[in-house]
């Protein structure tokens, strides 16, 4: 399978502040990590970080010729961007949304997320392991098929 890792804005600050909320890998190890891991699962993985909603969103339209699912944390777009909701609405390949915190026990504004709806699932509150539990789900899931 061809994975597209896709993270929103701030992301790329990974590693550098509040270690205790989002872990010590910075972003350049996460995707190193990420892409070795997608190789031993027999797959490929992309990674792709903007701070830019429309940069994250023609990523999103370009995904059905190259992917074969989305993995992204929208970073704060996921409490407000229809735009990205929209987005994902709007194309033929199967996402699920990651959170590195537990966004429930935080700020009451990160409990609600628009772009879930057009996810096949959520995953929060298990660090960085969540991008690699999303790439398991969906290579078990073909599997299956
Ligand atoms: O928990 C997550 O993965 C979030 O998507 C991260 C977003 C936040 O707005 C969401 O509510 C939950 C923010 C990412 C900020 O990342 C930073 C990383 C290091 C230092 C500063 C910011």
């Amino acid at each position: 399978m061809n994975f597209l890792i896709l993270n929103g804005p701030n992301l790329n600050l990974l590693g550098s502040r509040e270690p205790d909320v989002y872990g010590q890998t910075g972003y350049e190890a996460l995707c190193r990590e990420l892409k070795a891991r997608a190789k031993t699962m027999g797959c490929h993985a992309d990674c792709l970080q903007s701070n830019h909603e429309g940069a994250l969103i023609d990523a999103i339209h370009e995904a059905p010729s190259r992917y074969d699912a989305i993995i992204l944390n929208p970073g704060a777009f996921t409490h407000y961007s229809y735009a990205i909701l929209d987005a994902l609405k709007a194309v033929d390949v199967p996402c699920i949304e990651v959170h590195i915190s537990n966004v429930h026990r935080r700020e009451e504004f990160r409990h609600q997320s628009v772009t879930a709806p057009a996810c096949v699932g959520q995953i929060c509150g298990l660090g960085t392991y969540g991008y690699i539990a999303a790439m398991s789900y969906f290579v078990e899931r073909e599997n299956d098929a």
